[in-house]
């Protein structure tokens, strides 16, 4: 289960094509071609209940369901350019970035950047960021004087699983831990 979890975010953030379906402007992927389509990798088995399932235990609530739940897509964590109709929000005071040991001096001088993905990801506390940062080796964690780039007009987004978002962090706005 915990593979075919990691599957569907790739696709539903990443690769629709490698099963051939396609996301609607906002995301969305019909789910009945999500269930064939995986299940016609034949490496992973997918059916309505599994995918009920997983989207209901995921830890951190990766995916939603529409109203009528035919469909289904990737709250935050794209790189492939959709609307997930984010709310803009304005973030607390400080939010903190996890990243790897070897990407510190780059973040140093160019600030936090999108990278492959379409927002920069922020987390609330450090035990989140830390679990962020440690999927790039050594952790390494930035404050993010939020509340001041809001004031000067930077945006902000909240994913529906509480992933906050904006679109870069200039270097000025980061503190070392
Ligand atoms: C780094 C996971 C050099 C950035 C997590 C990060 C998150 C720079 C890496 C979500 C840089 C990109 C996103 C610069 C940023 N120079 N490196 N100027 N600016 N970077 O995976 O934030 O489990 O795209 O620090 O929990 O690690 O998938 O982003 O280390 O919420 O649901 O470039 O993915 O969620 O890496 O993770 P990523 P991320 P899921």
């Amino acid at each position: 289960m915990k593979k075919t979890s990691v599957f569907i975010s790739r696709i539903l953030r990443h690769k629709p094509e490698i099963i051939g379906i396609t996301l609607d402007a906002h995301g969305w992927a019909d789910a009945a071609e999500l269930i064939s389509g995986i299940n016609a990798t034949g490496k992973y088995r997918l059916d309505r209940s599994m995918l009920e399932e997983i989207v209901r235990t995921d830890h951190k609530q990766r995916y939603s369901f529409n109203e009528d739940r035919t469909k289904i897509r990737a709250n935050q964590g794209h790189s492939i350019p959709v609307d997930v109709e984010l709310k803009t929000a304005e973030p607390p005071e400080m939010l903190y970035h996890g990243t790897g040991k070897k990407y510190v001096a780059s973040i140093r001088t160019e600030g936090l950047k999108p990278q492959s993905r379409l927002y920069v990801h922020l987390s609330r506390d450090v035990e989140t960021a830390m679990n962020v940062g440690s999927r790039h080796g050594q952790p390494y964690i930035f404050r993010v004087c939020a509340g001041e780039m809001f004031r000067q007009g930077y945006q902000f987004w909240i994913s529906e699983n509480g992933v906050w978002l904006t679109k870069a962090v200039p270097a000025e706005y980061l503190e070392e831990t």
